[in-house]
């Protein structure tokens, strides 16, 4: 904050549970947090990538009953109520929601309940299937539509998820693109003490890191993976957000067993990155794919699709490789030439790691989320 500046009253609304939108939100809302400004969480569980006991930050939980009149629960007005409170009691000056869907509807909501001189400015972010998969979707589309036109200002993670909101939603309102950010937590271990937890030895481990959803296409991975020889050569280490039950019959089928190493629900997943030398990511679409970055923080290069804002993120042939297909004996091979060259693997993760740190730090991102805040500020609210 430079001199002269007050610190701003931020509520922020995010997926408290494992997903790349959580992660960023959680990440944005402690900085904002050591930088003095005064950050509420507002969800149905604190956020679990949020640190414990950060001063001016705060957890909000919203109640939802589960009234037998209704077949399914809802959520959208609880958390509308709970915004508007929130706003009130701490004179919100900004709602940042993630993830549209109901996020920015309830947001609008609340600040309807308030009275003008009272209503905070509301931010909405999109990550990615709130408009690539819920927009195509007749029975949301409108709706975001709709709270993406009320909302003060709006952002996407990628240039990508700009042009598709505009594509999918036609929704041509200004819209900043805010690349995601990374701030690695200080690993526990050292490099070593993981690689013996994990069982590895000589071998280069490659990582992979995300919910495991469809997209994620984790039956590619699998199959990409089991084209690697030798196969002594490596062993993958899955980083779930999720279970992975329902894939142990593909390692089965593929032999993979002794090669593939599965870690649930990780919440030390600094130390993990430590230990891995090689990331690999087969989603059939992504807006950013904030596990590509976290591997880069710790000189971790990746091999992964070319889909979506990826190429934003991964500089092809400088920090890491993109694959211009989704066929598992292409992809494996481009694996298995960086598994052959380790000074390329050591270059690469070099310039990935100075990428990270040029373009997705905390201190590059956060000040434009701080700048678009104090500017939707100096407007007036945008009524319904
Ligand atoms: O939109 C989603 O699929 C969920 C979201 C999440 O919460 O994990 O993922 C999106 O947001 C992340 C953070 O901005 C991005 O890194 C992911 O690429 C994006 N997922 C997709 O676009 C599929």
């Amino acid at each position: 904050m430079s001199m002269g500046e007050r610190a701003l009253r931020v509520g922020i609304t995010c997926y408290p549970t494992v997903g790349g939108s959580g992660v960023l939100a959680s990440s944005l809302g402690e900085d904002l947090a050591r930088r003095g400004h005064e950050v509420h969480f507002i969800s149905y569980e604190r956020p679990f990538r949020l640190s414990p006991n950060i001063p001016r930050l705060h957890f909000h939980p919203v109640v939802i009953n589960d009234y037998e009149l209704f077949k399914y629960p809802d959520y959208t007005l609880p958390l509308s109520v709970r915004m508007a409170e929130v706003s009130w009691e701490h004179r919100l000056d900004v709602l940042h929601v993630h993830y549209a869907v109901p996020h920015a509807t309830a947001a609008i909501l609340a600040r309807s309940m308030l009275p003008l001189d009272r209503q905070p400015r509301v931010v909405t972010t999109l990550h990615g299937t709130d408009t690539t998969l819920l927009g195509h979707d007749p029975g949301y589309g409108p709706a975001i539509r709709h709270a993406l036109a009320c909302s003060d200002a709006v952002t996407t993670v990628s240039h990508h998820l700009r042009e598709e909101t505009q594509r999918v939603l036609g929704f041509h309102g200004a819209m900043e693109v805010i690349h995601n950010f990374h701030e690695p937590r200080q690993p526990r271990r050292s490099r070593d003490e993981v690689r013996r937890e994990l069982g590895v030895e000589d071998e280069v481990v490659v990582f992979h890191s995300s919910n495991l959803r469809p997209l994620k296409r984790i039956g590619l991975l699998l199959e990409t993976v089991s084209r690697i020889q030798p196969r002594e050569s490596f062993k993958l280490v899955v980083l779930a957000g999720g279970s992975f039950a329902p894939f142990l019959s593909d390692l089965a089928r593929l032999g993979l067993e002794n090669r593939v190493i599965v870690r649930e629900n990780v919440h030390d997943i600094e130390d993990y990155l430590l230990g891995v030398d090689l990331g690999l990511f087969t989603s059939e679409l992504e807006s950013f794919c904030l596990g590509i970055l976290e591997g880069m923080c710790f000189g971790c290069p990746s091999v992964s699709t070319r889909v979506g804002g990826i190429p934003e993120v991964v500089a092809d042939g400088v920090t890491g490789v993109l694959v211009p297909s989704s066929d598992p004996e292409v992809i494996a091979s481009a694996v298995m030439e960086l598994i052959r060259d380790p000074a390329r693997r050591a270059a690469l993760g070099l310039a990935a790691r100075r990428r990270a740190r040029e373009c997705f730090s905390a201190e590059t991102i956060v000040p434009r989320y701080e700048a678009l805040y104090r500017a939707a500020c100096g407007r007036p609210p945008r009524g319904m």
